[in-house]
């Protein structure tokens, strides 16, 4: 019960009132979260300063991926270990910015909970102040004691305990799920507190918002070009031509159209050929939270949560919004599901 006794609610409080939904609660996962809400104050307080102090620009290091790595990736990456390994209910960590993951030792280790995260995506926009966001999976270890194994991360999309998004834009927002829908809390500056700001989050079924990098249309696979094209005729009843929106920041994309309605895509391209986004830390959370918002997330054919991991840092392609343009869109890729396999686009030799 949400007390009543002043108009706002702290993600803390809500977190305790929620607990008894937990199919566990013991206060772990509350715990948990709240270790994640700590890192994220702290992170929002550099991410709103970028300019001011030494935090912008390249750390003169790569990622696994062999991503330029920003200060403020580093820095975010180091806020969230640091509060999660202090916390003691996660035993590890896979992160985007780390090749392996990390163990936690101590009392950690005996963590009942591990977390796949990017600490902060769309961090090519860090230096153009264009918001960034940082993405969180929570799984419930499969093994009893000693320290957590990478099977423990390598679970289905649908056995997540809970996932959320922080996203660092024109306000700071937190939203998550347990399984029990999905909430969206507004970081409070002059108290410090993120508050219930969002309550029950549903996406629209519907919408006429798409967000894609148009610039890989050329290599998008064939079923997404003959989508793509049919949002983009003039078709006043059915309010088309769509609007394109393409933040560059997954989380800002799809904090958007998850208010709005609306489709984000990223598929297969030429130089991401299975795909760009990651299974781990970026797909399933995503796929979990709209999910419980009455939206779909799938790669084109099969729904996200459904795909079985074999590596932390494996990627998939992404479509996810609303159900009824997932749908679509994935009618159109299995109608052209064979001409995927042949490409299409003019090579210079030949225009
Ligand atoms: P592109 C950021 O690097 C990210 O992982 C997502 O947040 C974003 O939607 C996408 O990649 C942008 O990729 O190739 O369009 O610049």
């Amino acid at each position: 019960m949400i007390r009543p006794h002043r108009n706002l609610v702290t993600l803390g409080e809500f977190i305790i009132d929620k607990q008894a939904d937990f199919p566990y609660a013991k206060g772990e996962l509350s715990s948990l979260l709240s270790d994640i809400s700590i890192a994220a104050k702290i992170v929002n307080r550099e991410v709103n300063k970028a300019g001011l102090v030494n935090i912008l620009g390249e750390a003169g290091s790569e990622n696994i991926q062999g991503e330029s790595q920003k200060k403020l990736d580093v820095f975010a990456n180091e806020q969230f270990l640091a509060a999660l390994a202090s916390g003691g209910e996660c035993a590890g960590v896979a992160s985007e910015e780390n090749d392996e993951i990390i163990l936690f030792d101590g009392n950690a280790s005996s963590g009942r909970y591990i977390v796949a995260m990017d600490p902060l995506d769309g961090s090519s926009n860090i230096d153009v102040n264009v918001s960034v966001g940082t993405i969180f999976s929570i799984y419930r270890r499969k093994t009893k004691n000693g320290p957590a194994t990478v099977d423990d991360f390598l679970q289905y999309g649908s056995d997540q305990v809970a996932a959320g998004y922080i996203v660092y834009g024109s306000s700071t927002m937190l939203v998550y799920t347990t399984g029990n829908g999905v909430n969206g809390f507004t970081l409070d500056p002059s108290i410090g507190e993120f508050c219930l700001s969002h309550p029950d989050m549903r996406i629209p079924k519907g919408g006429n918002i798409y967000s894609v990098n148009q610039g890989n249309f050329v290599h998008f696979p064939e079923g997404v070009k003959r989508y793509i094209k049919n949002l983009q005729i003039d078709d006043k009843a059915n309010k088309k031509p769509y609007t394109l929106r393409y933040i560059g920041s997954l989380v800002s994309d799809f904090h958007r159209n998850l208010i709005k309605g609306g489709i984000y895509i990223y598929p297969t391209t030429l130089s991401s050929p299975k795909g760009k986004l990651r299974l781990m830390y970026e797909c399933n959370p995503m796929a979990m939270i709209v999910e419980q918002a009455g939206g779909k997330a799938t790669d084109g054919f099969r729904d996200i949560l459904e795909i079985q991991p074999t590596d932390i840092h494996q990627r998939c392609s992404l479509f996810i919004g609303s159900s009824a343009m997932v749908d679509e869109s994935m009618d159109y890729m299995k109608q052209y599901s064979d001409a995927n396999l042949q490409p299409t686009y003019v090579t210079s030799k030949e225009s």
